[in-house]
């Protein structure tokens, strides 16, 4: 008879056993799933990132001087910068002849008393973010359809020219954009880093 209930314990503990790992295999399949589709999520954003200007200062100009690189503690949009608000059907003015009283020009040749030009050359007239650090802060949040969003944060700081692990309060010819995904399925949050020299 204790043989007989010893060995349906023992099976339960097998059963029990089994069942575990196969809980964990599937939670470690899941976490990998979501570790992918984080890394891409964050992978996307800094591809964004990393077409951009490498500083406000360098969009137009050639530099030969650190002097005219922004500000550490101005790394960010500059006034009147909006993410999104440039490209196509981003919610950018859409030359209707009115202004939109998002500070934006509508390219109608007139001057929108905001100091920058509207001669649709293609610079400073969308008020899109343009180079890297104005994505200094940035948040989004990228829906999944298998459940729990994903959610980014950007840094973009000066970091040492010879030592990309050091951040640097004042200015220097490398930027790190560094992006944080978290994901209430994901145990860590993962970071993504990318160096931008000029
Ligand atoms: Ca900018
Ligand atoms: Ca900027």
């Amino acid at each position: 008879m204790f043989l007989v209930i010893g060995a349906i314990f023992l099976f339960a503990l097998l059963v029990l056993n089994v069942n575990r790992t196969i809980l964990q295999s599937e939670g470690q399949q899941r976490s990998a799933e979501y570790i992918v589709m984080a890394t891409s999520s964050a992978q996307n954003l800094m591809n964004e990132i990393s077409t951009k200007a490498f500083d406000e200062g360098t969009i137009s100009l050639p530099v030969y001087s650190a002097d005219i690189l922004t500000l550490e503690e101005l790394l960010g949009p500059e006034a009147g910068e909006v993410y999104g608000n440039c490209g196509d059907d981003d919610g950018e003015d859409d030359d209707d002849g009115e202004d939109d009283d998002d500070g934006e020009d509508d390219d109608d040749g007139e001057d929108d008393d905001d100091g920058e030009d509207d001669d649709d050359d293609g610079e400073d007239d969308n008020n899109c973010f343009d180079d890297i650090d104005d994505y200094n802060l940035f948040t989004r949040s990228d829906p999944n359809v298998r459940g729990g969003t994903f959610n980014l944060k950007v840094w973009v700081n000066y970091v040492n020219d010879n030592n990309f692990d050091v951040v640097m309060s004042t200015k220097t010819r490398t930027k790190r954009i560094k992006i944080a995904v978290e994901n209430p399925f994901m145990a860590d949050t993962l970071y993504l880093y990318n160096y931008k020299s000029y």
